[in-house]
């Protein structure tokens, strides 16, 4: 069972980030060794306004409808976005992802598309890309630490890619992995690093087929910076933001559920399913507000949590008759 603290509402320099506190505490479970540094050794990077060029793309601007796709609340300006990042594969700090993921390259890409299809294959980006009229959609990202932004994001659905390989009857979930590449990646490199790399994650397959569920090749109308999951991600709003899975080289159907990679990590604290949800804390946090970013000490930008991110209306159905709080 989970265990629930109430926590007053805390300021974010309480929160430890999930790696942080996991990876202290393996260490100190493990070999009873000191504390050591989050990211050993890494080398020198390239600058960051390198890796954040983007390209303009062409795309239909997104607008209001019962739909979910947009929000008219503030959007996180893109210098947030893009430089208050997870990305672990590169660290765990937050600037980590945009200081060092400039030396992952991008080009060629290409995404494996196997399991439970008629027509299992490997794309590339331009076949991916050429494939899709993309659109844009404004959307709330919640992190399970308590932050969120809210980005205009530039892609297609998912559903529709997974349509091209006609999945088959016993296709049930939906498996994604992560380019694993040690010699671009520092935080894989760094003996404190926990993660069983390559980041997997996974859906439901009607979650999957939700016309929610972006594949985003963009962001403010431009190409992905690599440090939010270049060439491209996924992004779930109404889950928390570690669902959304960055830089996918692999997708797989499955009958079985996937294993993904917090889940194995720390079971009790993250779940397979993951939505948000302000009735169900955090084992060492409150999950009832959130922290928008923009937020500084003094402007804190603090508001309450909602139920699936506010996207009830478009997915509480897919849930109906769980008990939310044992499957988390
Ligand atoms: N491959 C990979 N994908 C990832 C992560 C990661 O560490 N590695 N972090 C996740 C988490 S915890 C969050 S909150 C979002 C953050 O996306 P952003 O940095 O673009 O805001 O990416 C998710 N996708
Ligand atoms: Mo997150």
């Amino acid at each position: 069972m989970r265990r629930r603290i109430r926590i007053p509402p805390i300021a974010s320099s309480e929160i430890t980030s999930e790696t942080a506190y996991l990876s202290r505490r393996t260490f100190i479970r493990g070999a009873g060794m000191m504390a050591a540094p989050l990211v050993a050794g890494v080398s020198s990077p390239l600058a960051s306004s390198e890796s954040v060029a983007g390209a303009p793309l062409q795309y239909a601007p997104a607008g209001p409808g019962a739909n979910g796709f947009y929000t008219d609340e503030p959007q996180t300006p893109f210098e947030d976005v893009a430089s208050y990042c997870n990305f672990y594969e590169f660290g765990t700090d937050k600037g980590d992802p945009a200081r060092y993921a400039g030396q992952m390259s991008t080009d060629p890409w290409s995404v494996e598309v196997g399991g439970a299809v008629a027509r299992p294959g490997k794309l590339n980006l331009e076949d991916i890309m050429s494939g899709y009229d993309l659109e844009e959609r404004v959307y709330r990202l919640r992190c399970v630490e308590a932050w969120s932004m809210v980005v205009p994001w530039i892609g297609f659905p998912l559903g529709d890619l997974l349509r091209r390989f006609e999945p088959t009857s016993s296709a049930r979930y939906v498996e994604f992995r992560t380019l694993y590449r040690r010699e671009e990646m520092p935080g894989t490199r760094s003996f404190t690093s926990i993660i069983d790399w390559p980041y997997r994650e996974g859906l439901r397959m009607d979650e999957a087929m939700h016309p929610l569920t972006l594949v985003a090749v963009g962001l403010y109308g431009k190409t992905l910076p690599n440090q939010n999951g270049a060439p491209l991600r996924l992004v779930v709003p109404w889950k928390y933001g570690f669902k959304s899975i960055k830089s996918i080289v692999s997708i797989r159907l499955l009958e079985q559920q996937p294993a993904t990679s917090w889940q194995s990590l720390a079971p009790r604290e993250y779940g397979f399913y993951a939505n948000v949800n302000p009735q169900v804390d955090h084992p060492r946090w409150s999950q009832k507000y959130e922290r928008r970013l923009p937020s500084t000490l003094f402007r804190p930008n603090r508001m309450p949590t909602l139920m699936f991110n506010g996207y009830g209306e478009q997915v509480a159905d897919l849930y109906k008759g769980m008990d939310l709080a044992r499957f988390y």
